[in-house]
């Protein structure tokens, strides 16, 4: 039928742990609020004790696919230390959504590492990847056979650029240079979970898993039409959206994209330079709605990059894709337009397979913190209470059909 989505199709939503969970005080987040003066995640939205809630909703929504975090600095808070407790909790995490028919999409790292880690060097240090595979060897000894879809690493370059190029997240650093070894690293890193994750599976005779990263994409559209705003295009594309996943498909190692599409990015070199090239944008011509951190509503964007990505072959899950509002009918019509644009392209028969709205609740959003509100839920920060709102029955509605 016209409207249809594939048979099977993901429907869902994402959270990622240090946003939801609360008191996560192992981390190098937690202590940079400390320190920065920032407002503080603190209890977050308590979905540590309250996600049984938390999914009872989704399953009621109508989702047959949700993404969350393992947060690394509770499984080993120490290094070498392995917390069974906490290991037993995501194992629960993930039972309870199997129990309600949901499958699991689970990201490995989010942002956050642990202190002890962000101590000797975190990313920037190639010791990382020994550190980091020891962990996902442990996560996959609990959740192996529940787990289908993994994503090893969230958005490999927000990560490095806003750490490592714009200074504005731990570890505050501003050096190119730095940041092309944190992207050696989580390169380094996804490829070898890769290799374990798929080897855990075959070993034990479990049908294989499909392993991905969540790559956030942007448009990257010229201010002005000229040479060097073209040319700036280019290269951020390639370097922002498509070079982790260019060299993992390279390898043989990705089963899947994830997408995290938001809005498009408009470009205007003032000065020609390396920075020039890669980071000015206009701030000016923004010609359509903002979501309440300023960025412009730009569905065509992701129909855009979904037909840049139909060469690789491989199967895309849109693994974020989210406004922040108080507005709720803008939150609506930012689903649907969205969709319809995806829909666009399954028709061009790009492999489209899930989509997950970010996110399931409201939540702390990094420096920016509680203000913007993503939740299809909205959550009281006071009393904790849950209420969906009105989009997320729209989208309920959606989701049961398998059709627009
Ligand atoms: O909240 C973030 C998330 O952690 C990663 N992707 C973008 C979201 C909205 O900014």
């Amino acid at each position: 039928m016209k409207n249809n989505f594939p048979e099977g199709f993901l429907w869902g939503a994402a959270t990622s742990a240090y946003q939801v969970e609360g008191g996560n005080c192992f981390c190098d987040w937690w202590e940079w609020e400390e320190s920065s003066g920032k407002e503080r995640s603190n209890q977050a939205c308590r979905h540590y004790e309250l996600f049984k809630e938390d999914f009872a909703i989704a399953s009621g929504l109508g989702h047959n696919a949700h993404r969350f975090s393992i947060e690394w600095s509770r499984i080993e808070p120490q290094p070498g230390k392995f917390v069974q407790e906490e290991l037993k909790h995501y194992f629960e995490v993930a039972r309870v959504l199997g129990g309600l028919n949901i499958e699991p999409v689970v990201t490995l790292h989010h942002f956050t590492i642990p202190l002890w880690l962000a101590k000797k060097g975190g990313w920037e240090n190639p010791r990382v990847v020994f550190y980091y595979l020891r962990f996902v060897e442990k996560i996959l000894e609990i959740l192996a056979p529940q787990v289908k879809y993994w994503i090893t690493i969230n958005e490999p370059m927000v990560y490095a650029y806003h750490g490592y190029i714009a200074a504005a997240w731990p570890p505050q650093k501003s050096s190119l240079f730095r940041a092309a070894q944190v992207k050696k690293n989580l390169l380094k890193a996804h490829l070898g979970a890769y290799s374990l994750i798929q080897d855990y599976y075959r070993k034990r005779n479990i049908p294989a898993p499909s392993i991905g990263i969540a790559q956030s994409m942007q448009a990257f559209v010229c201010c002005e039409d000229n040479f060097r705003n073209r040319l700036a295009a280019r290269l951020r594309h390639y370097l922002f959206n498509l070079e982790f996943i260019d060299k993992a498909i390279g390898k043989n190692a990705l089963d899947f994209i994830g997408v995290n599409y938001y809005t498009r990015s408009l470009v205007d070199v003032k000065s020609w330079g390396i920075k020039g090239l890669l980071l000015d944008i206009c701030e000016k011509h923004k010609n359509f709605p903002l979501n309440s951190m300023g960025w412009e509503i730009y569905p065509q964007g992701l129909f855009d990059l979904l037909c840049l990505l139909k060469v690789y072959n491989i199967p895309i899950i849109i693994s974020e894709n989210g406004i922040c509002t108080q507005d709720d009918n803008l939150r609506w019509s930012y689903i649907y337009e969205h969709l319809k644009q995806i829909k666009l392209a399954i028709d061009k028969e790009i492999q489209v397979k899930g989509y997950l709205y970010w996110s399931l609740l409201d939540n702390f959003e990094w420096d920016k913190g509680f203000a913007p509100r993503f939740g299809l839920v909205e959550v009281d920060y006071t009393t904790f209470k849950r209420k969906a709102r009105d989009s997320a029955f729209k989208f309920a509605e959606i989701c049961r059909a398998n059709s627009l």
